[in-house]
């Protein structure tokens, strides 16, 4: 019998991996090595350690399990509403001291700049649902002040659904997939959301700018954002007023039609991400004015509404707008998931010299942040992740808890305390105080009756808009009864736009074919006819620009070079940017011969990405385009997205299969002038006349 140690192997010298076809990258130093998370150098990242090279992989292997063990833990709870976002860092400058309005220190020296984190947002879909649903858009932005952070969490529309905070669970339910069949996934066109809305006249409001073009934004550069609720600010002398936050784009607010939408989701789902990464990665930084509305107890007290339901907004008309810093992005998040992710908003973040009101939907929202990201961010200690420290120093007797990060140091873990002198204590002036606020009344589970008007700002809202506007949100409404299968829930919501305004349900009844058959819904108040605001409308104050904007120059074989050329020095005056295609990535010839290389294939460079399009055809080129139909879908979908489409003679055979018929809109590249019309039209926008020869709602 073989002695026990004749059984084990001879011991055999460490070696290396055994190189095979695999790639191996390798680095000379030990100190560049990669390591484990406990810095254990690893010498090979591509093969698992097993018995034998084809026998089976040992429990032994730790760089395996680690790597695996953490892979398997990389995605944390996605919010539960606003989990698709996107972020980026900037800063906020005070054009001017508030110091008569507010003690807030960021907001008292135009010399300071404020860091911030913004984050944007859809609301109803999950993290990897597209950018393009018809949506509200989140519009959060931490300012990392040196009173500590102040978080404004907005929305890009500045009213509420609801009133209370007691039914945003249902709202949210109601609005997400239906539970048992798990569709469908961000979007409001089912018969869950409508059921609840109808059945809650309160949303009424909110649900005319959510079927109005706000909901489908060209770009998160160019959206308005909203502080929605009534907050406070208080001066140094302790005198408090009122404010509503208003965020106002310097490009411009600017939105997509619903069909291009549609297509925009399937051809690229990161439309908004892309464009705000790209936009601050070319230095084409977004920028925002901070708009104040500013008010005291008695002007609040003579408006048509309470200023503590967030249903209602004030027209700018009626308390104007005092524009006081500007918001800028200047650097995109180094890492999506630590920062973008892992930021943790909280309304409850106000620094001394900004209160808040008893909006019974604000004060909800002050408890359910806090708690949610225990859960998102595993503990109480998220506030030390990097991107949700403050800037300024912070500290208090709060100890341990899972993920702490700090090592307190010293004996005192309490207060008062007689063991530290250091140690930090109150701030009876500079910290934090509550507007002294007298209560008085029942405890009682009941709404004001202040708040039970539902219908007037809504008939508001839809006669301040544009006819292009109006035919939208029309079209809007049609779309979106017309997927809601149950009858009841379409003729409820009827009656409800019945009470808005007579022609808004003549229309959708129309478009749904359900004349007649509106349910009577007797309104709490009778809606009443304001004066319209004209600030509401994004058509009517819309800046003829192409600043930001994207030019889609389609390319064939033996284009005209000159005419590139031109149009390159009159899109940079502009500050739009030209985005080259031609049939193949590779690029093509111009007349002269010169390969000019694509920005992206016809194919993957869809007309929707583009707010106006050019075709530089040659003959040749223009008649092999006219026989494809992606190129023929590409010229038809600019027009019917009522986009300016230049194009050069030739290329007529591509627009007549495309049925582009001749308007404003359509510019012949003919002649010396023909490029300085083509971006004076385009800088118009769209061509909105064209709309009713095209499409009626249904
Ligand atoms: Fe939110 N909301 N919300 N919300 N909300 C969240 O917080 C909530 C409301 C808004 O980019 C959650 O961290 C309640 C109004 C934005 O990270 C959660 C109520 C407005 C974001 C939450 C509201 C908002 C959120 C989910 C009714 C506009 C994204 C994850 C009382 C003024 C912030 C999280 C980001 C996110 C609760 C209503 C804006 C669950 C209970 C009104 C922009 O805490």
């Amino acid at each position: 019998m073989p002695s026990p140690s004749n059984t084990t192997p001879p011991s055999r010298k460490a070696r290396g991996p055994a190189k095979t076809a695999e790639t191996h990258q390798t680095v000379e130093d030990v100190r560049d090595a990669l390591t484990t998370n406990h810095g254990i150098p690893i010498s090979d990242n591509q093969n698992s350690l097993r018995a034998g090279v084809r026998g089976p992989t040992l429990l032994e292997d730790f760089v395996l399990r680690e790597k695996i063990t953490h892979f398997d833990h990389e995605r944390i709870p996605e919010r539960i509403v606003h989990a698709r976002g996107s972020g980026a860092h900037g800063y906020f400058q005070v054009y001017e001291s508030l110091a008569d309005i507010t003690k807030a220190a960021f907001l008292q020296d135009p010399k300071v700049q404020t860091e911030v984190f913004v984050r944007f947002s859809t609301v109803a879909g999950g993290a990897g649902s597209g950018d393009m649903p018809r949506d509200v858009r989140g519009f959060a932005v931490k300012f990392y002040t040196s009173e500590g952070n102040y978080d404004l969490v907005g929305n890009n529309i500045p009213v509420f659904f609801i009133q209370d905070a007691m039914k945003f669970p249902d709202l949210v339910h109601a609005v997400k997939m239906e539970p048992d069949r798990g569709f469908p996934q961000a979007a409001s066109a089912h018969d869950n959301f409508w059921d609840f809305a109808s059945l809650s006249p309160e949303t009424m409001h909110m649900l005319m700018w959510a079927m109005s073009d706000r909901a489908i934004p060209r770009s998160l550069r160019m959206i308005e954002g909203f502080g929605v609720h009534t907050f406070r600010l208080v001066n140094a002398k302790g005198i408090s007023r009122f404010v509503k936050f208003h965020w106002r784009p310097k490009l411009g607010a600017q939105s997509v039609v619903w069909d291009e939408a549609v297509k925009i989701n399937g051809a690229d789902p990161d439309f908004h991400r892309r464009d705000l990464w790209e936009a601050i990665e070319n230095g084409d930084f977004p920028e925002w004015e901070l708009g104040l509305q500013v008010f005291d107890e008695k002007q609040a007290a003579r408006l048509e509404f309470d200023v503590l339901d967030a249903t209602k907004l004030i027209p700018e008309e009626i308390i104007p707008l005092r524009i006081v810093g500007k918001l800028v992005l200047n650097r995109n998040a180094d890492n999506f998931f630590a920062e973008t992710e892992q930021v943790a908003f909280l309304p409850s973040n106000v620094p001394p010299g900004i209160d808040f009101t008893n909006d019974p939907l604000l004060q909800g929202r002050l408890f359910s942040y806090q708690d949610t990201q225990l859960s998102r961010l595993g503990g109480p200690n998220f506030h030390q992740i990097p991107v949700n420290a403050p800037r300024c120093p912070f500290h208090n007797m709060q100890r341990d808890g899972l993920r702490q990060m700090q090592v307190p140091k010293g004996r005192v873990n309490y207060e008062p305390n007689s063991f530290d002198v250091g140690a930090p204590r109150e701030h009876p002036t500079r910290g934090f105080i509550s507007v002294p606020e007298e209560m008085d009344g029942e405890k009682i589970r009941k709404r004001s009756e202040t708040f039970a008007d539902h219908y007037s700002q809504a008939r508001l809202f839809f006669r301040s808009m544009t006819e292009p506007e109006q035919r939208h949100i029309i079209s809007a409404f049609a779309f979106e009864l017309g997927k809601v299968e149950t009858l009841n829930i379409r003729t409820r919501m009827l009656g409800h736009l019945a009470n808005i305004d007579a022609s808004l349900h003549a229309q959708v009844a129309d478009a749904l074919g359900m004349k007649g058959q509106s349910e009577k819904i007797k309104p709490a108040v009778a809606p009443r006819d304001l004066p319209p605001s004209p600030a509401l409308s994004i058509i009517a104050k819309a800046p003829e620009t192409l600043a930001g904007r994207k030019i889609g120059v389609l390319l064939t074989e033996g284009f005209d070079g000159a005419l590139l050329a031109a149009l390159r020095s009159s899109a940079k005056t502009e500050k739009a940017r030209l985005f080259l295609i031609a049939p193949k990535v590779g690029g093509v010839k111009d007349a002269g011969g010169a390969l000019v290389p694509a920005d992206g294939a016809l194919s993957a460079s869809a007309s929707v990405f583009y707010d106006a399009v050019v075709i530089l055809a040659s003959e040749a080129g223009a008649a092999d385009l006219a026989t494809q139909a992606g190129a023929i879908d590409w010229a038809a979908n600019a027009f019917a997205h009522l986009k300016v489409i230049a194009h050069t003679p030739e290329a007529q055979p591509l627009l007549d299969r495309a049925n582009v018929a001749v308007d404003e809109g359509i510019v012949p590249l003919t002649g010396r002038k023909a490029i300085s019309t083509f971006i004076s039209t385009a800088k118009k926008g769209r061509i909105w006349e064209r709309e009713p020869s095209l499409r009626r709602p249904g």
